[in-house]
C-alpha cells in the first residue's frame, strides 16, 4: 500500500484533459492507496465555495467517491485556491489541513506544504499573501456578487502574470534557506511540496543527516505525484 501526493492540477473548464486525467486517478490507482493528499492549486482560481462552475461539482463527486471507497483525502490550500472553505470539504469529503503538516507515514517523518511559503526571496508574492491571506479581506471578498468576484480575480491573474514576466527565475523558487528553516523547525529528513512547477528530488542536510525534498509536478502536460510507502518515496510521472 502507499500514500499519494498531488499538486498544482490547476483545473480548469479550459482543461477538460487533465480534469479527464484526475479523475481516471481517483478511479483507479486511488482506490488502492492509503490515502491521497493533494497540495494545493488543485483548481486554477477559486472564488468561493458558492461558485455554480459545474467543474466543482463534478470534481467534488469524484473525490467524495473515493473517501466513500475508504481512502481519506486531504487538502492543503494552494495560492490559487486558498478559499476552498467548509462547504465545499463537506461535499467533496476532503479533509483540510493547515498550511504546514507533519505526517509519519510508513516510519518516516515528513513535512508537506503547497510551497509558495518557501519563495521568501519573491517579496512582492509574500507582500501579496499577506494581504489576501487576511481573514477580514476574504470574507468582504466572498461577500461581493459572484461576478465582481470573477472580474477581481481576472485582474489578480492578469497582474501575477505581466509581474511574473519581470521576476527572475531564481526569486520565484524556494529559497534554500528557507527550506532549510521549515524542515529544521519540523524536525524532519524529508520535503514534499509543489507550486514551483519544477518537479525535482533534491538531496540536502538538515543537522548533519541526508535529506531529501521532493517537488511535485505541474499537471500541464502529463500527470505527477510523489508516492509513499515502506519501500520509499518515489516522484512519479505518467500521461493523463
Ligand atoms: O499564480 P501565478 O502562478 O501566476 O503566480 C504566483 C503568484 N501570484 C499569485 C496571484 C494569483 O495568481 C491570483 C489568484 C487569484 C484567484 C483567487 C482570487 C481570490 C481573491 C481573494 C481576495 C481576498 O499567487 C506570484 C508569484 C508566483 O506564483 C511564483 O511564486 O511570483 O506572485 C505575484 O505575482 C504577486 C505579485 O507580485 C503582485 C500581485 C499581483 C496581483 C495584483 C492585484 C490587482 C487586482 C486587484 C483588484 C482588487
Ligand atoms: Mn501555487
Amino acid at each position: 500500500m502507499a500514500t499519494l501526493f498531488i499538486a498544482d492540477l490547476h483545473l480548469s473548464n479550459e482543461e477538460p484533459a487533465i480534469t479527464a486525467g484526475f479523475l481516471r486517478l481517483l478511479q483507479g490507482e486511488a482506490r488502492s492507496a492509503d490515502a491521497l493528499y493533494i497540495l494545493g492549486d488543485l483548481f486554477e482560481a477559486w472564488i468561493g465555495d458558492d461558485d455554480p462552475n459545474p467543474l466543482h461539482a463534478t470534481v467534488a463527486a469524484a473525490i467524495k467517491a473515493l473517501v466513500d471507497s475508504g481512502v481519506p483525502c486531504y487538502f492543503i490550500h494552494g495560492n490559487r485556491d486558498f478559499l476552498v472553505g467548509l462547504r465545499y470539504a463537506r461535499q467533496s469529503g476532503m479533509t483540510l489541513l493547515p498550511a504546514e503538516k507533519v505526517l509519519t507515514l510508513y516510519g518516516k517523518r515528513m513535512l508537506i506544504m503547497h510551497g509558495d511559503t518557501l519563495c521568501t526571496d519573491d517579496v512582492g508574492y509574500q507582500r501579496f499573501r499577506a494581504r489576501v491571506q487576511q481573514r477580514w479581506l476574504q470574507m468582504l471578498f466572498l461577500a461581493l456578487p459572484l461576478f465582481v468576484r470573477q472580474r477581481i480575480a481576472a485582474k489578480m491573474r492578469a497582474g501575477s502574470k505581466a509581474s511574473n514576466q519581470t521576476k527572475s527565475e531564481t526569486i520565484m523558487d524556494v529559497n534554500s534557506q528557507a527550506v532549510i528553516d521549515a524542515m529544521t523547525q519540523h524536525h524532519v529528513q524529508h520535503l514534499i511540496h509543489g507550486h514551483t512547477h519544477r518537479p525535482a528530488i533534491h538531496d540536502l542536510e538538515i543537522g548533519n543527516q541526508p535529506a531529501q525534498r521532493y517537488v511535485l509536478g505541474a499537471w500541464h502536460h502529463e500527470g505527477s505525484m510523489v508516492k509513499v510507502s515502506e519501500h520509499g518515496i518515489e516522484l512519479l510521472f505518467f500521461p493523463y
